[in-house]
């Protein structure tokens, strides 16, 4: 969890941060996502987000989320499957709740993923399937529609999604993103 004028961001997957804060905020980001992603089938959003930390279920480490919170309420995030062996990571769900949209959360919680992407499981790029009026949102966030990555890298790792643009972004190795 870190301080960034009156945000927080915080990984899921962070220890040290309380586990009943985190599972409050996981269920409004699902919600979140559930109303600003409508295509996405709800049962599919629940089960990305919460394996990890449903009590008594068996702990899947495939998907980490990163929140944004304001004054102890989540106010987006973005869920990925980080691929470490393939040093990429695909980005699943990422919203920002309507009331909150286009002030720049949208943009800080993406250099807080790339930052903690890069320093906690060493990726150098992202893939996503961005949903068509997304797209400048992403481009905007240095994702291109080319795909320079070596298909072997990436083939067969990420499902194929008819309701979208694959789209790539580099992670800088040094640029400060935070
Ligand atoms: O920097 P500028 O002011 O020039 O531009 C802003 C903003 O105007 C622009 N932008 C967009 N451009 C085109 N189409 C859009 N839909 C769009 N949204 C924003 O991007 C720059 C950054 O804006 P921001 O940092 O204020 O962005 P937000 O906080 O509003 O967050 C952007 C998203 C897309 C996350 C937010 O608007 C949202 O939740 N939208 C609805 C859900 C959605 O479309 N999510 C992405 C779907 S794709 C997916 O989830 C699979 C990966």
């Amino acid at each position: 969890e870190e301080e960034a004028g009156n945000l927080n961001f915080v990984c899921a997957s962070n220890d040290g941060v309380d586990e009943h804060m985190i599972w409050l905020w996981l269920i409004g980001l699902k919600n979140i996502f559930a109303r600003q992603l409508p295509n996405m089938p709800r049962e599919y959003i629940v089960r990305l987000l919460m394996d990890r930390h449903a009590p008594g279920s068996e702990p899947s480490l495939n998907h980490k989320s990163v929140m944004v919170i304001r004054r102890n309420t989540v106010v987006g995030g973005i869920t990925y499957r980080p691929y470490i062996s393939q040093n990429f990571g695909e980005i699943a769900f990422c919203a920002i709740a309507a009331d909150e949209q286009v002030k720049g959360y949208g943009t800080r919680l993406m250099n807080h993923l790339k930052q903690h992407a890069r320093e906690m499981d060493g990726l150098t790029h992202f893939l996503t399937y961005a949903d068509n009026n997304a797209v400048g949102y992403f481009v905007k966030q240095g994702f291109t529609k080319e795909i320079y990555l070596d298909k072997e890298r990436w083939q067969g790792y990420i499902k194929d999604y008819d309701g979208g643009i694959l789209m790539e972004c580099h992670i800088d190795p040094k640029l400060p993103y935070t």
